[in-house]
């Protein structure tokens, strides 16, 4: 009777620490899933258009997922001017203006007049 009573306990104990190791887990910022990215165009074949309306103020960078990181632009969101922008996507492997500006809630449109890129955070 004693002995079973103490393994019992011992199992009860276990499962609680098992318990508290997984909520440890649940509560780790590292191991939440990725946040979903600010700009994701996916492929852009050329012609291709994409628009994003950003909502908070703050420096945005991004980069074609097809070329690497030599083709990288920014976003500056900031101020009350102006209401949008347009950045070309191409000749060649580059964003024109490879740096813009918004104002918080403008909106920024890309136009992708070269090969295969894309416009992604990073
Ligand atoms: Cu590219």
């Amino acid at each position: 009777m004693a002995l079973h009573h103490r393994l019992t306990s011992m199992a009860l104990l276990t499962f609680a620490a098992l318990v508290a190791s997984c909520g440890d887990k649940a509560t780790n910022p590292n191991n939440n899933p990725p946040a979903a990215l600010e700009l994701n165009s996916g492929n852009m074949p050329t012609g291709r258009s994409y628009s994003h309306t950003f909502a908070n103020a703050g420096t945005y960078n991004y980069f074609c997922t097809v070329h690497g990181v030599s083709m990288s632009g920014s976003i500056t969101v900031s101020g009350t001017t102006p209401d949008s922008v347009l950045v070309t996507i191409g000749p060649g492997n580059s964003y024109n203006p490879a740096s813009a500006s918004v104002k918080v809630t403008g909106t920024v449109r890309w136009i992708n007049i070269g090969s295969d890129h894309t416009v992604t955070s990073h």
